[in-house]
């Protein structure tokens, strides 16, 4: 693919942090062991349909046995600093709506070591507290339907922050609220596979809400740490600029995935224009007096993960539409959105199907500094599937996943350039991984990893990074 990168300078700001990132359903495992219980992903991977060959992630990267080993892994690899999650289950395993529960010292004491071989090799923790394993007793009584799961949210956040907190230096509230409640209560592709929209609508608020409870607690029990909050948002464009109803689209969609968490957050209210269109799905009555004023915390960063482009039109109604958001045969995530097309992009693609446009990295990252003036920015996650082709020597040669980071560095860039106070990027992913409901299949790792044997070898990606980081600078691809 041809860079449509702007940038002329190839070196990154002093301090800027190169790292990687990954989840804890995603490489753990040992999901029975140190008096874990199940989460929501236990059940939807255990439920036959759900993911890609029925994959779970009962044992995934086994990282919780060999922890230390891919820390070592990293240190060799140069990486600075490392962003990981924190499995709610494993730290409050009885919480029920009503009760967080007793503290899981073992739980917390897995973390802890972790954070402290982190931190001997010189490697920056940043924790994310969801990343969408809710414990499955929560999701029994209503999961983010019920503003309870945001309360006892709060009250664990307090635990690891305080546990943690003073080693690390980034607290991450939630991953991607947009895929935990669209994708997990509307579109029903992600646990706990509900298809309501009322539900996702629900879940959407109370995410919010957990997320200023959380924020409001890492800050007293942690701190010196840093608040944040990732997000995935989407870099919408309109087929036809010209047309105002293919515009209008763009506004929908935009409301949906990234002013709907923005306004509370970071303005304290919720767009007027997004209460309106999703009316005749929900009165948005789980909202009380104060929620608003809760969700905006003060925030010291942003994340933002950024993978692929999307376009979309006003659907006339005849023919058939268009559903490039990979949700053409099932329930929808875009709730209210009957009349979005979503208009299949010429041009490169990842394994996962999803376009290749590094143009939104810059333009997502400018937004942000422009709407959230004097906090930090990071790319909490960026990166590509790729196929998994071993070469003769045993190692993946993988030069297209090379292009695409260069090319979305380079964006980083151009937003830095630009004046975004970008102070670090983590590569999606570090290991190949558990890949939600696509199970084993899909490879997003700079180190692959040999499941039968669970030998993780750097693909030549890795080693392309692990150079970008010694120079604080892109090379060349
Ligand atoms: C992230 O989700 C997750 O945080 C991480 O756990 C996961 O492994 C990783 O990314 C890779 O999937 O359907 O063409 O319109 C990203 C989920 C990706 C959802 C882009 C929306 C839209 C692409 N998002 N997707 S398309």
């Amino acid at each position: 693919p041809v860079s449509q990168s702007r940038s002329e300078t190839t070196r990154f700001p002093d301090g800027f942090l190169w790292g990687s990132a990954t989840a804890s359903y995603q490489i753990e495992g040992a999901v029975d062991e140190d008096g874990r219980t199940p989460s929501v992903w236990d059940t939807f991977s255990h439920t036959p349909g759900k993911t890609l060959d029925g994959d779970t992630g009962d044992v995934a990267d086994d990282h919780y046995h060999r922890f230390r080993e891919d820390v070592a892994l990293m240190k060799e690899l140069g990486l600075q600093t490392y962003r990981f999650s924190v499995a709610w289950p494993r730290i409050t395993p009885q919480v029920t709506a009503d009760a967080l529960g007793p503290v899981e010292q073992r739980g917390l004491d897995f973390y802890s070591a972790l954070v402290d071989e982190l931190v001997a090799a010189g490697i920056t923790p940043a924790v994310t507290l969801y990343h969408w394993d809710l414990p499955q007793a929560l999701e029994d009584e209503g999961g983010w339907t019920d503003r309870r799961t945001a309360e006892r949210f709060g009250e664990y956040a307090a635990v690891v922050a305080g546990a943690l907190g003073d080693r690390v230096r980034t607290f991450i509230t939630l991953n991607e609220p947009w895929c935990a409640a669209y994708l997990g209560y509307a579109a029903g592709v992600h646990a706990p596979g509900r298809t309501e929209p009322a539900a996702a609508l629900a879940a959407v608020h109370h995410l919010n809400l957990g997320h200023g409870l959380a924020a409001r607690a890492v800050r007293e029990h942690a701190p010196g740490a840093e608040v944040a909050v990732t997000l995935n948002l989407g870099w919408f464009r309109p087929d036809d600029e010209s047309s105002e109803g293919d515009r209008d689209a763009v506004r929908r969609v935009d409301g949906l995935q990234n002013r709907v968490f923005l306004g509370p957050m970071l303005r304290g209210e919720y767009p007027a224009d997004v209460l309106e269109d999703t009316a005749a799905v929900t009165d948005w009555s789980f909202v009380r007096d104060g929620d608003v004023e809760t969700i905006r915390q003060p925030l010291d960063a942003l994340g933002l993960n950024y993978y692929s482009p999307t376009v979309v039109r006003r659907w006339s109604g005849e023919g058939a539409k268009e559903t490039a958001d990979g949700h053409g045969d099932g329930a929808s995530p875009w709730v209210a959105c009957d009349d979005v097309e979503f208009v299949e992009l010429p041009g490169p693609r990842t394994e996962m199907g999803w376009s290749i446009d590094p143009r939104g990295m810059s333009e997502l990252l400018l937004r942000l500094a422009a709407e959230a003036p004097g906090v930090d920015l990071y790319v909490t996650e960026n990166g590509m599937a790729a196929p998994d082709v071993v070469g003769d020597d045993g190692v993946v040669h993988d030069d297209d996943r090379i292009a695409y980071l260069h090319d979305h560095l380079a964006a980083v860039l151009d937003a830095v350039e630009g004046g975004a106070p970008v102070k670090g990027y983590f590569v999606w992913s570090l290991l190949d991984n558990f890949e939600w409901a696509y199970g084993y299949s899909k490879r997003f790792g700079v180190v692959h990893v040999d499941y039968a044997t669970q030998v993780r070898t750097p693909k030549d990606s890795a080693r392309w990074y692990s150079r970008a980081a010694a120079e604080n600078a892109l090379p060349a691809r």
